[in-house]
């Protein structure tokens, strides 16, 4: 029996056919068989998804460090993202020394609140916060009850703006909308693009110039890649949104192209600014070495310069011999070695090429919310068919802006360019790994036991949720979303980083070396 046939075999035949859709064992990873993905959990079944809120507040929005949001909802959900995620910030210029980063607003709306209505709670905050902190900007965030007893944010916004005459957003992003976090994240970039991008005129000083999208600083992530780029003589004007800032987001439209580094959260804002403005965006991948120097010469091939392509090589050149010779060592120690990648919707396929980097085989990957194109490419989305739960999400329709709408290449050239690098595309996950390998969408904790037991991984990448459980089993497990509060990872000096962490986890798995007491020969009774 194949792995695949053994993780479905003790469901029942109602749970069989809806989760058989959602596994595939390998075939042929060029031309995939399709999956499916980004559909209703089933009731019951404990997935490993959030929700509609936890993608629109905590994962887009939350990152950003001079905006006051303020969660309008019940104190737990407002706890749940409060640093949590740990995406980084520091007050700074581009803030205009503003991080909010480290509060938690909320309206804690009580029974009274539901019976009665929260918008003159919600206003009351409004004032509070703005006599506290004074923010350029306000977001209102609603959870659950908001929706159901119709409290209006998107007016509280506007009075907002009209009192006090900043920009406010109200967004209605409930928890139970959609059918996981992503929902969140459409919500959250159409916020964005509506109210923030195209809102300010300062131009960027350098003559090539990127925004990051899709870069939320997990343990200074970003923060390694600005360094990199800068290195290289390329400027950052904007990244969506790690570290952050509404200020800088503004003047989003003014850079020269979008580099989309998770393009799950974020492919909407990629794709509307480029109807709009005319922007290209490029499918970047920082997570490893050999894909960090792919990115940064496939960033120098589209700006056409042979200054920047020389820069790029030098740097390129400068960053690998400074980490060479602990690069060899963690290679040595992991070159072999097999592992399973299971995060949101965007690392699984990130983390597989920096294991390859030090000679580790990905086996077994999985996405909880990811949709088909993130699988299987972006060419699948004119087949993938929209159900009730994907038109609950608007989809804006957006037009050329006749003003400031530029492109830097003609027609052909764009052609031309298009056959040597990733523009305006996505080829999503599966083609980077092999025949036999299985992919699983929206994994739950059942089919994550019976996998560990079976494939026996030396090293399980996932989240908190199923860590310790995976643990118990004696393989080791390192949390992808957070990495178990270490990082960065991205970059050349990331990559040193991850080599270092997944060692000590290989080969100090405390869990596999101990006898757990109902397996030895007392039965535990001494
Ligand atoms: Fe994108 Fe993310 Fe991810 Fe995501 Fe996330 Fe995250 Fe993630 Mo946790 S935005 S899809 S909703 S890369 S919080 S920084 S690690 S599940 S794979």
């Amino acid at each position: 029996m194949s792995v695949r046939e053994d993780l479905l075999a003790k469901y029942s035949s109602k749970v069989y056919k809806n989760r058989e859709k959602h596994m595939l064992q390998l075939e042929d990873v060029t031309n995939p068989q399709e999956i499916a993905a980004n559909k209703r959990a089933i009731p019951g079944v404990m997935t490993a998804r959030g929700c509609c809120y936890a993608g629109c507040k905590g994962v887009v929005l939350g990152p950003l460090k001079d905006v006051c949001i303020i969660v309008h909802g019940a104190i737990g959900c407002s706890f749940y993202t409060w640093s949590t995620r740990r995406n980084k910030s520091k007050a700074d210029e581009s803030s205009k020394g503003q991080n909010f980063v480290p509060y938690c607003f909320s309206t804690d709306m009580q029974e009274s609140d539901i019976i009665f209505g929260g918008e003159k709670k919600l206003e009351k905050a409004i004032d509070e916060a703005m006599e506290l902190f004074q923010p350029n900007c306000i977001m209102i965030c609603s959870t659950c009850p908001i929706g159901l007893i119709g409290d209006d944010v998107h007016a509280v916004a506007k009075r907002t703006e009209d009192k006090y005459g900043i920009t406010a957003i109200g967004y209605s992003c409930e928890g139970y909308k959609g059918v996981s976090q992503s929902a969140g994240h459409h919500i959250a970039n159409n916020g964005l693009m509506l109210h923030v991008i195209g809102t300010g005129d300062t131009p960027p000083k350098k003559k090539f110039s990127v925004n990051i999208l899709g870069e939320y600083n997990i343990g200074g992530d970003g923060w390694e890649e600005e360094r990199i780029l800068k290195r290289c003589g390329i400027e950052v004007v904007s990244i969506f949104t790690g570290d952050g800032s509404y200020e800088a987001l503004k003047n989003a439209h003014l850079a020269g192209l979008n580099l989309v580094h998770c393009h799950r959260s974020i492919n909407y804002i990629a794709e509307m600014m480029k109807t709009k403005y005319g922007i290209d965006w490029l499918k970047v991948n920082f997570v490893g070495i050999g894909a960090t120097c792919k990115t940064l010469r496939e960033i120098a091939k589209y700006f056409k310069d042979p200054e920047l392509i020389q820069r790029v090589e030098e740097v390129i050149a400068d960053e690998l011999a400074t980490i060479h010779d602990e690069f060899d060592y963690y290679k040595s120690k992991l070159t072999g070695k097999t592992a399973a990648v299971f995060s949101g919707g965007s690392r699984s396929h990130h983390y597989q090429l920096l294991l390859k980097d030090f000679g580790m085989k990905t086996i077994a990957a999985g996405y909880e919310f990811a949709h088909r194109d993130d699988y299987e490419g972006r060419r699948v989305l004119p087949s993938i068919k929209e159900d009730a739960d994907s038109r609950n999400i608007e989809t804006l329709t957006i037009e050329k802006d006749p003003k400031r709408y530029k492109t830097l290449y003609t027609k052909e050239e764009m052609e031309q360019l298009k056959k040597e690098i990733e523009i305006d595309t996505y080829d999503g996950m599966i083609p980077e790994m092999s025949k036999e390998d299985l992919v699983v969408d929206d994994y739950n904790y059942f089919e994550t036991d019976e996998l560990v037991k079976k494939i026996k991984p030396d090293v399980f990448f996932s989240g908190i949720k199923d860590k310790y459980a995976i643990q118990k089993v004696g393989v080791p497990s390192r949390q992808i979303h957070s990495y178990d509060y270490s990082g960065p990872y991205t970059g050349f000096k990331g990559a040193i980083i991850f080599g270092r962490d997944v060692t000590m986890a290989v080969y100090t798995n405390a869990w596999g070396l101990v006898t757990p007491p109902w397996k030895s020969i007392s039965g535990g009774n001494q």
